[in-house]
């Protein structure tokens, strides 16, 4: 058995924490051999939810969890922490602006950056889920000096869940046919989806949907991808949390283990400039994975209608990094 890992969560007595804490403790994260220790925080007010929470936790006696620590300070949260899931954030609420919900969420994560900077262990790997996941990412990194900046990444992973999803029922094809989906750019509503490198059972995608690929496209497969949280919403009166808590677990365990071979994921990490990706913006790229480490996928061939979507969403975190520059906070 392996020495415990510790799995920094924040938010963790939100909605998607109720389901993404049980299913770490269980071993879906790092696997059966791997023990790990819970650290959670959350805003005072919320910490006593929260030890109900861990009382659950207890409860199910999992063999894997290797203790519970929770606290309302970052600093003794992140001490020692292996790996940071950064979910708690400050939502949009009626009458907020945009410059408004940055300034909120730049409280959290400037100070969650600087102690993660100071006190996590030196293998950090930090998976921003909370939003505007990846304008959040972006403050966390450039208040983190001393930490890589390829160690922190932000959430896609749903997107790219619910694209493999919609082109799954389209084709009448299983999950496990589809393969190279890509989301390119922002967690928002401007996210590009892309279907031209995507493969049914090794086949092009496009051509697996058919002579209406293109109306396909443009007028389903994109703007439900893109507005599939608002559709959840209305459904079920509440966002989406389980398949946001089991993409949080997708990309962090792929991040760390290793994405299937002769395959990529999405995942949003600085960009280096490939793809016309303005540098230092947090982006959206396919990406292969290995041993807590990503790599941008090179070469791929990207069409006037691929540039235009991409830098529709790449101009969108532009302004974000803007506002936030402005607002003195990265
Ligand atoms: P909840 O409102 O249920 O839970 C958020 C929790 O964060 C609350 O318990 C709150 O007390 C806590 N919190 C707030 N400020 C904190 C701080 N400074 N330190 C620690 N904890 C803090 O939201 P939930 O449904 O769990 O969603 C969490 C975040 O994920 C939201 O920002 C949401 O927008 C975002 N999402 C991101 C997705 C993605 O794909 N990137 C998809 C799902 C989700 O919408």
């Amino acid at each position: 058995m392996n020495s415990p890992v510790k799995v920094a969560v924040t938010g963790a007595a939100g909605q998607i924490g109720y389901s993404l804490l049980f299913r770490i403790a269980s071993g879906e994260l790092l696997g059966k051999d791997t023990p790990v220790q819970l650290r959670l925080l959350e805003i005072t007010p919320a910490l006593k939810t929260l030890e109900g929470v861990v009382m659950e936790l207890d409860d199910c006696a999992f063999p894997l969890l290797a203790g519970v620590e929770i606290g309302d300070d970052p600093n003794l949260v992140f001490d020692g922490a292996n790996i940071a899931l950064l979910v708690g954030a400050r939502p949009r609420t009626k009458g907020m602006e945009r410059g408004d919900l940055l300034e909120a969420n730049g409280a959290i994560f400037t100070a969650q950056g600087k102690a993660l900077n100071d006190h996590a262990a030196d293998d950090i790997r930090i998976t921003v889920t909370g939003n505007p996941a990846n304008t959040n990412a972006l403050i966390a990194m450039s208040n983190a000096p001393d930490i890589p900046t390829e160690r922190f990444s932000a959430l896609t992973r749903l997107d790219h869940n619910r694209a493999i999803a919609q082109l799954s029922a389209k084709v009448g094809a299983p999950v496990s046919d589809i393969t190279h989906m890509t989301i390119w750019g922002n967690h928002s509503a401007t996210q590009y989806p892309d279907l031209f490198h995507a493969k049914v059972a090794g086949r092009n995608a496009a051509e697996a949907v058919g002579d209406d690929s293109r109306d396909w496209l443009e007028n389903t497969f994109i703007p439900t991808v893109a507005k599939r949280g608002a559709a959840i919403i209305e459904a079920r009166g509440s966002s989406s949390a389980a398949s946001a808590a089991s993409a949080t677990i997708d990309h962090t365990r792929d991040w760390l283990l290793g994405s299937p071979a002769d395959d990529w994921v999405s995942m949003a990490v600085r960009s280096d400039g490939s793809y016309g990706v303005a540098e230092g913006l947090i982006s959206s790229f396919p990406v292969t994975t290995g041993d807590g480490s990503w790599e941008i996928v090179q070469g791929l061939d990207i069409d006037d209608f691929s540039r235009g979507k991409i830098d529709a969403s790449v101009a969108e975190l532009d302004e974000e990094r803007t506002a936030v520059t402005e607002l003195g906070l990265i």
